[in-house]
């Protein structure tokens, strides 16, 4: 830890309290002059602290930021986020883990930004990533599970996105095949998962998560193709981002190690759970082709399980799904 990231934590052990330069000072082992440059390099950062002549520094406020040395404090968990790494800006978080892992990059390695230029969707698309409101996240994993189990992964990351809203927010979620999570028909989470393998070995896979936490309604860029929304325009109330992603890692954390030794036996059953569409009516449209039936559930490799009119259970690997009855 650099000297002010042990400055930060101290503060943040001893919340609104003086700390005197002397006790800083002894307890860091640098001098009373590197102890004023280091509150000096936080304050610039827009943390607020005070300085008062006789008691020494208070931290009053700290800057609405996700910080590597913030989210790694307390994180306890036993894999993931064994490294963060955050940037206030970068092109994707997905681009930075796939940059990382190519060059040797730890499993469990995290990387956080609070504002992307270039966040991406599936298909080229682009995902919007203003600053300071939401959460872009990516996190390199290295599984060893044939490659064909890899889409299993992206069905981990949803249902830890849905239990991490409802508790950390009280919020209700729904999961819609394949990669997206609902609250009220309106998009509030995108995921997207990247792989590089061989025939037979995944080298990595990139975990990539983003959440409409803060975000407000003129954020929302006009002509998206479906309605979208953040925990704040559902709720009314903020979220406190630092909160949020500690929950979800150590969430995540839980499941990747159950699946790990039991399989994808337990995510599929919480993502039916989580699925509002199992035994509705529905209409798939792949373009060139449209399926009608009854969604049975998800396949062992991800895709839809769809039993139709004619009673065969079809496979459907993409397309975009419409219920056409009401759902209860
Ligand atoms: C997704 O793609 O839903 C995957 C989004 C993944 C974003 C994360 S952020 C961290 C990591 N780094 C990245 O660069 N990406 C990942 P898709 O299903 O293709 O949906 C994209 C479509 O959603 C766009 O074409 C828009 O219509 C809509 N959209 C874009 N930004 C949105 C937002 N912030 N909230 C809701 N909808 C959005």
């Amino acid at each position: 830890m650099t000297s002010r990231d042990r400055i930060q934590s101290l503060f943040r052990s001893q919340p609104g309290e003086y700390i005197s330069g002397e006790k800083i000072s002894d307890l860091l082992q640098i001098s009373r002059a590197a102890v004023w440059k280091q509150v000096k390099v936080l304050r610039e950062e827009g943390f607020k602290i005070e300085a008062k002549h006789s008691l020494g520094y208070r931290l009053l406020a700290t800057p609405d930021r996700l910080v590597a040395s913030d989210i790694e404090t307390e994180l306890n968990c036993r894999l993931i986020g064994q490294k963060v790494i955050s940037f206030t800006e970068t092109d994707s978080t997905n681009v930075q883990a796939r940059r990382i892992a190519e060059e040797g990059g730890i499993e469990g390695t995290v990387v956080v930004a609070d504002q992307q230029i270039a966040g991406r969707g599936r298909l080229g698309r682009r995902w919007e990533s203003p600053a300071g409101v939401n959460l872009y996240c990516s996190i390199l994993l290295r599984p060893q599970i044939p490659v064909q189990q890899a889409p299993q992964l992206t069905f981990l990351s949803a249902v830890t996105v849905v239990e991490t809203l409802k508790d950390v927010c009280q919020l209700s979620a729904e999961v819609k095949w394949p990669n997206d999570i609902l609250v009220n028909g309106a998009k509030i989470s995108g995921l997207l998962n990247e792989m590089s393998a061989e025939t037979e070995q995944i080298h990595f896979v990139i975990l990539g998560v983003g959440i409409n936490l803060n975000m407000t309604a003129n954020q929302f860029p006009d002509g998206l193709n479906y309605p979208a929304t953040s925990v704040l325009l559902e709720t009314g109330k903020s979220v406190d981002r630092l909160v949020f992603l500690r929950a979800f890692l150590q969430r995540l954390d839980l499941y990747y190690a159950e699946f790990l030794q039991e399989g994808f036996a337990p995510i599929r059953g919480r993502w039916e759970n989580l699925c509002k569409l199992i035994n509705v009516q529905v209409e798939v449209d792949q373009g060139s082709h449209r399926y009608c039936g009854t969604v049975v559930g998800l396949d062992v490799d991800g895709a839809l399980r769809l039993q139709l009119n004619n009673g065969k259970v079809e496979r459907i690997l993409a397309g975009d799904i419409r219920p056409t009855e009401e759902i209860k």
